[in-house]
């Protein structure tokens, strides 16, 4: 079983264009509250006002890519939101973050618009909690073959940092 996630909330949010990604974000939702984490919320980015991302301390997004190298409809809101040339690199000071990616290696553009939000959230401010996890559906196991190992290494960072930052 794994490690015990989080003692704090815990945001997951997600954006799909055929459901892959929400199933990831789902069972990312679920073990963090296996592991005792006291509130979890997964959601669709559209479901979320990107404008209270700054409320936020934990935040896993889940998105996949699609078209060539585009963005799913539901994030597109969101990814409008984020790109705001007014934000500053101080805007997301203080929310820590982990990415998981759903491509094809197929494609030219593997995984660009999970690598895009990484890069973005960086550059606004957050706080890496661990490296973007990217999930293939070349992969044997298909994108699980990455989600895995990931998810290992997201609950064991979330355990070993300050609770109190949770
Ligand atoms: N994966 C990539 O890495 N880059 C792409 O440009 C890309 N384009 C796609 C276009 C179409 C029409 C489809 C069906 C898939 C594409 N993929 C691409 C693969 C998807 O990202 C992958 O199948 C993923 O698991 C889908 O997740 P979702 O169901 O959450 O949308």
């Amino acid at each position: 079983s794994p490690p015990p996630p989080p003692t704090g909330r815990l945001l997951v949010l997600y954006a799909s264009q055929t459901g892959n990604a929400m199933d990831a974000a789902e069972r990312v939702g679920r073990e963090a509250e296996r592991g005792g984490c006291p509130a979890v919320d997964v959601l669709s980015m559209d479901s979320f006002d990107p404008s209270c991302l700054p409320g936020e301390r934990s935040v896993v997004f889940v998105a996949s890519t699609t078209g060539q190298g585009d963005p799913p409809d539901s994030m597109k809101g969101f990814w409008r939101y984020l790109l705001k040339k007014d934000l500053g690199t101080r805007w997301l000071e203080g929310l820590r973050f982990a990415v998981f990616g759903l491509g094809d290696s197929g494609y030219q553009k593997y995984n660009f618009v999970a690598k895009k939000i990484d890069r973005r959230l960086l550059q606004l401010g957050a706080e890496l909690i661990i490296d973007i996890g990217l999930g293939d559906d070349l992969h044997p196991s298909g994108y699980e073959g990455a989600l895995d190992p990931w998810l290992l290494s997201l609950w064991e960072s979330l355990n070993k940092a300050n609770p109190s930052l949770l």
